[in-house]
């Protein structure tokens, strides 16, 4: 036992009432200091719930209600789990999900001790209505927070009868009562008891305040460090509810993960009858072990505790707690205890996928188990407080946590200029930061507030939003000085720069922001320069991938993936895995030659429900997860962090899940963290790299041909002499060995044209490849991505999966034509078949020639073409075919030249004869 006496520094917090203060100088009886529970906490969450979803039910009804006919369910709860937040759901149409009103009933038992005792709810969404034994305790708006009522006046002895009614109808006007951050977002907001209920029992009537924004009452902060010492300020907040004054001992103390006292501290304080009171006391270590992020999450435990004047325990609180330094530079980015230690990480959500919001503890740890898998060492909690387990669990972990209030989106309803913010608006905001910050106070793991994310979204109106951010900035420092505020901007970096101390970008570069990565490089240095004292992250980049939706080819592919199906009308929107692997390799690549950038997150971890979209071949669901929904599934984007991240072995063939291949070559893609990879194709080696030509961690092995029937790829990473395999096998049918199909224009692949469709035949083809020159167009019916309209809006429907929808895209030239070189059987005769469709010129505007060269030799088959005017205008479909005998050097070239205007192709079809 180390007990050091020492004296009491009030040098921060305010102390009020303070009588006198004395080391545990080992001189007096040995203070009882444990961890041990001095409150008894009883969950009521696996007790029979009644429950009923119906918003028609009055409030008088609903509490006459004996329940009986209502279900029986337990907590966690949401009445949200199967509509929108499930791959269930499979028509476009249904992107809704149930807001409105749940009712929830408990008969429970008066605990038999306990001198006050609270009702503590962890989360309710969105509003929630509390009534005891019929009596109104009280109304709590914010699905995130924790809160209590004091029932220690209101229990009946035996039987008592809990009624709660939770409202998560969605905001329409900002003056509304349900004007409660967050007014709009793109996840669900599920309505329920969707986390835990508990009773909580003081044994004294003297003790830690239970009233304090739902938080323990007690607030540590590390206020300095300095080699290997540390000083703790804690400050604790006392209720004494009893009818007489009283005069107590608080102790403090930090035991070691071995659970012996590290230091400890005592004071004699006083508080008077009904009053509350605040202490502050230090807690020196000389020799303090630091939590040091991932790999050293080192915690102790911070005993409160106060005694009666024999040393009894009257109320103890309990947490770990991590001494760590935290620091962010705007030049140099994030420090650690002194130490340069860059940031990356991923967002999360806190549902699962048909839980919803309801989730449990295991699923929790399933899903961090993930992020400490891929080698994070930072996560953002996005977009509002999670629970407290998450955080606890981020704590041991050794992540640094971005925690964020629900400010999502704009502050009005609706969103446009001149309405004013609901004045509920802010005092809900400022209630739910609140309760953010003190609930979640003693988090080694967290580094940053953050008051927003995107909060001109969709409105382009920072003069709503900046007002807000201000005052809420103003409230968090007032809350905790000790760690910075951030936010998380969007396309208005510009004007919402340097409000908070720190701040992030989301950028989705190659996905909403049809630019490379190298432009996004361009807009980070105009905003480093333009705010050079402000440090900034990246809080989100990504973009969607289906586990179903494959490629052959995703170069040149900006602008040609769509990003979700606004019009409804779809519940499959093709998004090639592989396309999103590119965007993570180009946008990260590009991050990681950023010093000045803190951290960086992917959006997401996982895919999560949001009601508003449909996208990728999932309904409800936002695809931009590393990991599939249900967290079985690890994306081709997964093994590229980490690769990066993971001190684990890493070599993972990218493209597994596409198995019946559509094109005789394959391009071979390997992310690996290996000191050389070598690539065999069915027992022969191909090549080995070495990590230099590995850059990024992706070793592209170029174009593998593939035979007829089985290929069986594998690679084998070399670290350090140990071996890490994998492998892959990858099929090739004789249809797709002897000739080939091409969708042109097209970045998925499989795609099928349709029997009784002008090309005749119905044949599975490739994404578009090959090509020289020209850019990827689709149909442009509609007015923007996710909006084909028109002729062929229902081409590609859910009905009809993949018919049709060869069409959908074309090759067009951009100058001096486009080509296409194909690798065929010398001496072999083909019939070349092009499948053209008009979609956006008239006839007389495009006319062109197809050229045939092999060998040394060029026919022109096709002349002068006009689609317009021959197919009969636009959206009809064209098919021009020709025979070629392939010369000795086994290449032909087709090469597409405009006359007038510019030369284009829908599909191309080379058949062996
Ligand atoms: C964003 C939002 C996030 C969305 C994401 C997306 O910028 O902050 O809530 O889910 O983009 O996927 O569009």
């Amino acid at each position: 036992m180390n007990r050091i006496a020492i004296s009491i520094a009030l040098a921060f917090g305010t102390s009020s009432a303070l009588i006198g203060c004395g080391g545990d100088d080992g001189t007096q009886a040995a203070p009882s200091i444990s961890a041990a529970e001095a409150r008894t906490t009883t969950a009521l969450d696996k007790q029979a719930w009644g429950f009923v979803q119906d918003d028609a039910l009055t409030d008088a009804q609903a509490l006459a209600d004996d329940g009986s006919t209502w279900s029986n369910v337990t907590l966690p709860h949401t009445w949200n789990e199967k509509d929108a937040a499930s791959i269930a759901q499979t028509t476009p149409a249904s992107t809704n999900y149930k807001r409105g009103r749940g009712w929830y009933r408990l008969d429970f038992d008066a605990p038999a001790t306990g001198a006050t005792q609270w009702l503590q709810f962890d989360g309710a969404s969105i509003v929630a209505d509390v009534w005891l034994n019929g009596k109104k305790l009280g109304q709590h708006k914010g699905a995130f927070g924790r809160f209590r009522f004091d029932i220690t006046d209101k229990l009946q002895p035996g039987k008592n009868v809990l009624v709660v009614k939770a409202d998560n109808t969605a905001p329409t006007t900002g003056t509304d009562a349900t004007a409660i951050m967050p007014l709009s977002g793109d996840f669900n907001m599920s309505g329920g008891l969707y986390r835990s209920v508990s009773l909580v029992s003081t044994p004294n009537a003297a003790h830690f305040a239970l009233d304090d924004f739902g938080a323990s009452g007690v607030y540590a902060t590390t206020t300095a460090i300095s080699g290997s010492s540390a000083t703790v300020g804690v400050r604790a907040k006392l209720k004494n509810a009893g009818a007489t004054d009283g005069r107590f001992v608080l102790r403090m103390a930090l035991l070691d993960a071995g659970g012996q006292v590290a230091q400890s501290t005592s004071s004699s304080v006083e508080a008077k009858a009904g009053e509350a009171a605040e202490f502050s006391q230090s807690l020196a270590l000389g020799n303090a072990h630091l939590w040091d992020g991932i790999k050293d999450p080192y915690l102790y435990k911070l005993v409160v505790q106060l005694e009666d004047s024999g040393g009894g325990v009257l109320d103890r609180v309990v947490q770990d707690y991590g001494i760590r330094e935290m620091r962010f530079d705007p030049a140099k980015g994030f420090f650690l205890n002194g130490k340069s230690f860059p940031l990356h990480g991923v967002n999360l959500h806190q549902d699962f996928q048909d839980k919803a919001w309801a989730i449990s503890k295991e699923q929790t740890d399933e899903s961090l188990a993930l992020i400490k898998e891929i080698g994070a060492n930072t996560v953002r909690l996005a977009h509002y407080p999670h629970g407290q387990y998450t955080l606890e669990q981020a704590d041991k972990l050794g992540f640094v946590v971005w925690a964020e209030l629900p400010f999502v989106n704009s502050p009005v309803v609706p969103c446009q200029a001149g309405i004013a913010i609901a004045p509920t608006f802010l005092e809900n905001g400022k209630q739910q930061l609140q309760e953010l910050i003190r609930q979640h106070f003693n988090h080694a793991s967290i580094g940053a507030w953050s008051v927003g994310n995107e909060t001109t979204q969709g409105c382009g109106l920072p003069e709503n939003a900046v007002p807000v951010l201000k005052e809420l900035h103003a409230l968090a420092k007032a809350e905790d000085p000790s760690r910075p505020t951030t936010l998380a901007s969007n396309r208005d970096g510009d004007k919402i720069g340097g409000i908070t101390d720190i701040w992030a970008q989301n950028q989705y570069a190659m996905w909403y922001q049809l630019y490379p990565a190298s432009a996004l490089a361009t807009l980070l240095d105009g905003l480093h320069t333009s705010f050079p004292s402000q440090p900034m992250g990246i809080s989100e980049y990504g973009a969607g991938a289906a586990l179903s939706h494959q490629s052959d080819n995703v170069n040149d592919a900006i602008g040609a993936v769509q990003f979700f199906d606004v019009t409804g009308k779809r519940r499959t929107i093709y998004q090639p895995e592989s396309y999103a692997s590119l965007v993570h390799e180009q946008n990260y690549g590009m991050f990681l030659t950023k010093e000045y950038l803190w951290g960086t997150y992917v959006w997401n971890m996982f895919d999560f429900g949001s009601g508003i979209r449909h996208e990728g071949d999932i309904g409800g669901t936002n695809t931009k997860g590393l990991v599939s929904f249900d967290r079985k599934t690890r994306k081709d984007a997964f093994y590229f962090y980490k690769a990066h991240w993971s001190s684990e072995p890493v070599t993972h063939i990218t493209e597994k899940r596409y198995v019946d291949r559509n094109l005789p070559t394959a391009n071979a893609k390997v992310y690996s963290n290996a000191n050389s990879v070598a690539l065999s194709v069915n027992g022969r080696t191909i090549k080995t790299l070495m990590a230099a030509d590995c850059p990024n961690k992706t070793c592209n092995f170029g174009e593998v041909p593939l035979a007829v029937g089985d290929n069986t790829v594998v690679a084998t990473g070399s670290v350090g002499g140990q071996l890490v395999s994998d492998s892959v096998v990858w099929k090739l049918d004789d249809d797709h060995a002897a000739n080939l199909y091409i969708a042109a224009g097209q970045v998925a692949t499989g795609f099928y044209s349709e029997a009784n469709g002008a090309l005749g035949m119905q044949k599975r083809f490739a994404s578009d490849k090959y090509y020289s020159g020209g850019v990827r167009k689709y149909l442009p019916y509609g007015t923007g991505l996710g909006q084909l309209a028109g002729p062929l809006a229902n081409v590609g429907t859910d009905a009809v999966p993949a018919e049709g929808r060869v069409w959908d895209y074309y090759r067009e030239e951009v100058s001096g034509g486009f080509s296409y070189d194909f690798d065929l059987v010398s001496g072999a005769t083909y019939r070349v078949k092009l499948g053209f469709m008009e979609s956006s010129v008239n006839a007389g505007e495009r006319l062109f020639d197809v050229l045939a060269t092999t060998g040394g030799t060029t026919a022109t088959p096709i002349q002068n073409l006009d689609v317009a005017a021959t197919a009969g205008g636009k959206g009809a479909a064209l098919v021009r075919e020709f025979p070629v005998t392939i010369d000795s050097d086994g290449k032909l070239k087709l090469t597409f030249v405009g006359r007038t205007g510019k030369a284009m192709v829908s599909n191309i079809m080379v058949l062996r004869q």
